[in-house]
């Protein structure tokens, strides 16, 4: 069997190892030439990949990328990795997808599985891809060549779930492109799983999505209540938390981060206008969420105020700007939008990010603790994202104002000089 993957990101490339680690060749299609230059040379840029593993497949002859589509000719399978971001109304944007999808319909050959695993609405995969590609190849899906949705399941960084080891649903368009899909991810993952239809499959994707956004809203509109009841919500939620059954843990922060959770629900609410139906626990999870940068800020304003001091002037030290802990990734992190929001009340803000050295969107690079040293010259050291690499004790000891969004100062004896969310 041969495997085309399409798109070399951070879903594309881990499934392309996967594949050919289980002795599959494997060609990478990716757009940028650099980066299939990084790939042949044995070079990885995707965090979860290393290098020698990558390596080892390249020179097995297992795995190169190249950006001519003409090489899925000869493969069983394509299966497309490619981004699936909102445009600037927050609509759906699928320029990505379809253009791969009409250079692929060139190459399609009779009896090739097509298989979608970029993030997207109900019905993308039947009236949208099975259009371009039949129109590109004059081959009839379901037919002549398989198609099937199989929604991406990668966490970035995660080490105790894989590519390889988390499961993987399918949607085939008919019982044999079903079938088909189970011969190709079969002998790669561990534990594929069938669903009737890509209609199941991608809103089944949107639903774990959902769930999260909608839950951590929650916790975050009851942070902004318990802000206003004077009761700890962190310590509300460690001890609901402590019920074994019927509940799951989320919690509240600066806002929501990442390039699924803020994104991915609307491609639903979007999709569900078409039948008159309004998402709004969606909607509302939206606005909560996008609601709490100024929340933080005018919670940050509250502490200054007690020292007699105003944001503007402030000289602000942020303490993490990924959009989670422990990793680089800024896609959409509420620290951006939380520094605007401070600059434009005249607060002059630095940051330090052991992750992220530099923003250039706003003309600022992380800057050194000196050994915790400089944390003193602050009005307020406001920590966004709790990258465990930090030492808070430390830091609270040696801060006039700890501002937390985090609860990284949790169990940290302080003399009153930390705020929480
Ligand atoms: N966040 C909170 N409170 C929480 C959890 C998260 O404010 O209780 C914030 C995070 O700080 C971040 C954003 O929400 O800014 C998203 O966090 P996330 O933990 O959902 O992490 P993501 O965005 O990396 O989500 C990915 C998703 N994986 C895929 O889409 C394949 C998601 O489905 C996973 O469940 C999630 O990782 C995970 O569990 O880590």
């Amino acid at each position: 069997m041969k495997i085309a993957v399409i798109g070399l990101g951070y879903v594309g490339l881990p499934l392309a190892m996967v594949f050919a680690e289980a002795g599959i060749e494997v060609v990478g299609i990716e757009a940028v030439a650099e980066r299939c230059a990084e790939i042949n040379a044995g070079r990885s840029y995707i965090q979860d990949v290393t290098g020698d593993a990558l390596k080892k497949m390249v020179d097995k002859g297992l795995f190169y990328a190249t950006t001519d589509y003409a090489a899925t000719e000869d493969c069983d399978a394509d299966i497309i990795c490619l981004p699936t971001p909102l445009n600037a109304n927050r609509e759906p944007d699928l320029t990505l997808v379809t253009d791969a999808t009409a250079k692929l319909a060139g190459h399609l050959r009779r009896g090739q599985l097509v298989t979608l695993e970029s993030t997207t609405y109900p019905g993308t995969t039947r009236d949208v891809l099975a259009p371009i590609l039949e129109a590109g190849s004059g081959l009839i899906a379901g037919v002549d060549f398989h198609l099937a949705f199989s929604p991406e399941r990668v966490d970035p960084g995660r080490t105790d779930y894989t590519t390889k080891s988390t499961p993987k649903v399918v949607g085939g368009l008919t019982p044999a492109c079903m079938a088909r899909a189970l011969e190709v991810y079969g002998p790669a993952l561990d534990n594929v799983v069938p669903v009737s239809t890509p209609e199941v499959a991608e809103m089944s994707k949107l639903l774990e999505n959902i769930f999260r956004s909608v839950n951590i809203a929650l916790m975050n509109e009851l942070a902004m209540l318990c802000d206003r009841m004077n009761i700890d919500v962190w310590e509300v939620i460690d001890a609901a938390a402590t019920k074994p059954f019927g509940f799951m843990k989320f919690q509240p922060g600066p806002g929501l981060g990442g390039h699924c959770i803020p994104i991915d629900p609307f491609y639903l609410s979007w999709k569900a206008r078409e039948f008159d139906f309004w998402t709004e626990f969606i909607e509302l999870a939206g606005k909560v969420n996008e609601n709490m940068p100024y929340f933080c800020v005018e919670k940050l304003h509250r502490a200054l105020n007690t020292r007699q001091k105003s944001l503007n002037g402030a000289r602000l030290l942020l303490l993490g700007v990924a959009y989670k802990a422990d990793i680089d990734d800024l896609r959409e992190s509420p620290a951006l939008k939380v520094i605007r929001l401070l600059r434009a009340h005249g607060a002059d803000v630095d940051y330090h990010d052991p992750y992220c050295a530099e923003l250039p969107e706003l003309d600022l690079k992380s800057v050194d603790l000196e050994e915790y040293r400089r944390i003193a010259g602050y009005d307020a050291v406001v920590i966004v994202t709790a990258h465990s690499a930090l030492d808070y004790r430390t830091i609270v000891q040696e801060a006039d104002l700890v501002v937390d969004f985090r609860n990284a100062t949790a169990g940290i004896p302080s003399a009153g000089n930390v705020w929480k969310l």
